[in-house]
């Protein structure tokens, strides 16, 4: 290990409020699940094929409720107190917000499919040198994980440093080059309004997602650092969490909102990783769903507003644009035809309601034949939202009004910006087109 041993990169200082979870029986859900929304993104996805470093405290983990998420022969240690016992038990509680374990008992994390990798870069006293945080970001690029080698990356630093290091900013670039995610905490410094308080690494804003806290009511923590790096802001305040070899603490600070992100990221690479290759594509998705928060628009308190992750899920970070057609009163298509429309209003280019729908189709006999052997048929709008498709008789037009939709979409706002024509069989294969 090379010996430049300046500066010292800290845990930013962090409340302990209770080191008992004694009240709880079963798996506790803690308050901020429902308010950035993970029930209904856990319908979509729990974060599978994402892989999650854990820079920190903890390197050797047998707490029950992150045992079965470690991938623990890649957990690693870069501090030079080789020591097995995490007496900062920091890291454990970062790691369980992350991928706490979905089973019966403690907690539960942002992404629970999330595999965790911890690596151990903070000694016992809770402080670290920047090259062994600059060579724990590059083992997170550069670690072959075997058969989660191909998953998605993502890294979390729930700590910082009041100075700047070129090292550690040459080892994010490095990680960013090679297309794995970085989320940092700003710092528990406290925010005046006037004086930027970001610590490094999170004050590296083109590289890393950056992150404030806030309480359950959504206001900015008196403890956490702000300033122009901030990206966006999540909870923070009385926490819970794994402690230890089997214990529960609730905690405050960035470092408990920074997990929280980072959980929130791994559900969208889980879901959107196709689409989101840089940092910059992350950062762009998570800013366009969060809630503003503050005064309006972006801020060095929120960053773009409050974690949510219902818009992040469901919206897809880089729509295709399909094809314009000006105002059709009528949409002819066969089955060889585009199948992809939109209709924008003439003068203002704005997207319009569409109050019917009107399709007249002209079906091949061999298409029609298809169709009528399908057990199931769907139509699919450009949001991934889907109506059934019953009796369609090919040698009519099809009259689909919004009322008629509504009853497959009843919580749905029925703006259909787009429309696409596929037709699935009983086993979600596209059978025509
Ligand atoms: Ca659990
Ligand atoms: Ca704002």
């Amino acid at each position: 290990m090379t010996e430049h041993k300046i500066p010292l990169i800290s845990l930013p200082p962090y409340k302990i409020n209770d080191l008992s979870f004694s009240t709880m029986s079963g798996q506790v859900k803690d308050y901020w699940h429902d308010l950035i929304g993970t029930t209904d993104a856990f319908k979509q996805t729990k974060g599978v094929g994402v892989v999650a470093f854990v820079l920190d405290t903890a390197y050797k983990v047998t707490h029950p409720d992150l045992y079965d998420n470690v991938l623990h022969e890649y957990c690693v240690t870069f501090t030079d107190d080789k020591v097995d016992n995490n007496n900062q038990k920091h890291g454990d509680h970062v790691a369980g917000l992350i991928a706490g374990t979905d089973n019966n008992i403690g907690i539960i994390g942002v992404a629970p499919a999330t595999k965790l990798v911890l690596v151990r870069c903070l000694n016992g006293n809770g402080q670290g040198y920047e090259n062994w945080i600059a060579d724990a970001i590059k083992y997170c690029a550069d670690v072959d994980l075997g058969e989660h080698n191909n998953d998605k990356r993502i890294i979390n630093m729930s700590l910082g440093m009041s100075g700047t290091s070129r090292l550690i900013e040459n080892a994010l670039k490095y990680v960013n080059s090679k297309g794995v995610f970085v989320v940092c905490a700003a710092g528990n410094s406290g925010y005046d309004g006037k004086r930027d308080s970001v610590n490094a690494p999170a004050i590296y804003d083109d590289l890393v997602i950056s992150v404030s806290s806030i309480n359950e009511k959504d206001q900015f923590s008196d403890f956490s650092s702000g300033g122009v790096a901030v990206d966006i802001a999540a909870y923070g305040e009385n926490i819970y969490s794994t402690y230890g070899d089997y214990g529960y603490a609730s905690l405050d600070g960035t470092s408990m909102a920074t997990p929280i992100v980072t959980g929130a990221c791994a559900l969208i690479l889980s879901k959107w990783g196709d689409v989101i290759n840089t940092h910059r594509d992350l950062e762009i998705h998570l800013k366009n769903n969060a809630k503003d928060l503050g005064i309006s628009g972006e801020d060095n308190y929120f960053g773009a507003g409050a974690l949510k992750l219902e818009g992040a899920i469901k919206n897809n970070p880089n729509p295709i644009e399909p094809p314009i057609i000006e105002q059709p009163k009528l949409f002819k298509f066969a089955f060889s035809d585009l199948r992809t429309i939109k209709w924008k209003d003439n003068g203002t280019n704005n997207y319009i309601k569409v109050k019917e729908i009107v399709l007249s189709i002209n079906a091949t006999e061999k298409a029609e034949s298809v169709y009528d052997n399908m057990k199931e048929k769907y139509l699919e709008f450009f949001d991934g939202s889907v109506a059934e498709l019953n009796n369609v008789d090919f040698h009519e037009i099809l009259h689909l009004t919004v009322d008629n939709l509504t009853k497959h979409f009843s919580d749905r706002n029925l703006q259909v910006d787009f429309i696409s024509m596929k037709c699935y069989d009983n086993k979600k294969r596209i059978i025509l087109f």
